[in-house]
C-alpha cells in the first residue's frame, strides 16, 4: 500500500490503525484547469489509446466495470470492514475517528476509514477485480507485453467531510523496483468521483523521471513544486478506471463534500522483476545529500 511505505506514520490503538495528520492542504494546491480525456470502455483502447498513454501517463475509461461488479467490490469492503474475515485487519481510520470509533453502527464505520489494503486472499469479490481478464489484457500492453504481477491493493474510501488529501506524489517513490520498471496503477472509482469529493488530479506528462519527495504531511512531493500548476482533474463515475504510470504526479484534495468517495487501487509490474533496497529507491527520491530544501 502506498502510504504503507516507512515514510508514512501510523499509530496503532485497540486493534486500529489510525493514520495520523489533520492540516489542511492549501486549495491552490489542486486546481485543475481541464478534465482528463477518456475512452469509453476497456475495448475501445487501441494503438491510438497506447500512444496517449505513453505520451501522457494516464489512460481513464469511463465504463470499465459494470455495476455488479462495483457492488460485488462494495460488499466484499463491506464484508471485511464487519470483522466477517477474522483474519483481516489491515485497516487505517482517519484520524478524526478516534474518539467515536467504539461507539459507531457499520455505515457510520465505514465513513470512518481511510483505507484498507492487503486483502486479495480474503476476499474473492475484489480478487477477482484485480484479476479482471480485459483489464488484465490492457495492462499487459501497457506494460510492453510483459505479464503483470499485482503487487499492492488497497481500497481507499475518502469519507463525506473527513476523508483527508493525499497529497501530491509518484507511486513509484514508494516502491522499491529499479526506476526503469514499467509500474501501472488502475483506480477504479466505486462511487462518483468528482472534484468535490475528491478525485484523482494529476499531472499528464510529467511521468518520465523522478521527483524529489519529502516528508511532510505525507511522503510526497514538495507544495512549492505544485503550487500554481494547473492540474488535470479526472473525475469518474462509478465503474470508471484511470490506468497511470507509476511517475506520475497525482494527488487527490480533501473531501469536502457530503458524499463518499470510495476507490480501489491496484497496481502491476512485470512479473519477472527483482526488487531493489529501499536505498536505491532513496537515491533517485530522496533528498539526501541533493542541497535541496522543501
Ligand atoms: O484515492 C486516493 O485518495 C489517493 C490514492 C493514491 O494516490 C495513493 O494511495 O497512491
Amino acid at each position: 500500500m502506498t502510504s504503507s511505505a516507512p515514510n508514512t506514520i501510523y499509530q496503532k490503538e485497540s486493534g486500529a490503525f489510525f493514520d495520523e495528520g489533520s492540516e489542511l492542504h492549501d486549495p491552490e494546491l489542486y486546481q485543475p484547469d481541464r478534465q482528463a480525456e477518456q475512452v469509453e470502455t476497456l475495448a475501445d483502447i487501441g494503438p491510438e489509446q497506447i500512444a496517449f498513454y505513453r505520451e501522457n501517463g494516464y489512460l481513464s475509461v469511463r465504463q470499465a466495470f459494470n455495476p455488479g461488479e462495483v457492488q460485488g467490490a462494495l460488499d466484499g469492503i463491506v464484508s471485511l470492514l464487519m470483522g466477517e474475515k477474522p483474519d483481516f485487519d489491515s485497516v487505517v481510520f482517519e484520524a478524526s475517528a478516534r474518539e467515536k470509533l467504539k461507539d459507531l453502527g457499520p455505515q457510520e464505520r465505514m465513513d470512518s476509514v481511510r483505507k484498507l489494503g492487503e486483502f486479495e486472499n480474503h476476499e474473492p469479490r475484489l480478487k477477482a477485480l484485480s484479476r479482471h481478464p480485459a483489464m488484465l489484457a490492457v495492462i499487459k500492453t501497457l506494460l510492453h507485453d510483459r505479464n503483470p504481477e499485482m503487487f499492492q491493493d488497497m481500497a481507499l474510501l475518502k469519507p463525506p467531510r473527513i476523508g483527508r488529501e493525499k497529497p501530491w506524489h509518484q507511486d513509484h517513490a514508494y516502491f522499491d523496483y529499479p526506476l526503469d520498471t514499467p509500474v501501472v496503477g488502475v483506480w477504479i472509482a466505486l462511487d462518483e468521483a468528482t472534484v468535490e469529493n475528491g478525485c484523482m488530479h494529476i499531472l499528464p506528462g510529467r511521468h518520465n523521471g523522478p521527483i524529489i519527495h519529502f516528508k511532510r504531511r505525507d511522503w510526497q512531493i514538495c507544495d512549492k513544486e505544485i503550487m500554481g500548476t494547473k492540474s488535470v482533474a479526472a473525475p469518474l463515475p462509478p465503474g470508471g478506471a484511470l490506468f497511470f504510470d507509476g511517475k506520475l504526479p497525482h494527488g487527490t484534495p480533501h473531501n469536502t463534500s457530503p458524499n463518499r468517495r470510495r476507490a480501489l487501487q491496484f497496481h502491476y509490474a512485470p512479473d519477472d522483476i527483482h526488487k531493489t533496497p529501499p536505498e536505491e529507491r532513496l537515491k533517485h527520491f530522496g533528498s539526501e545529500g541533493k542541497n535541496v530544501s522543501c
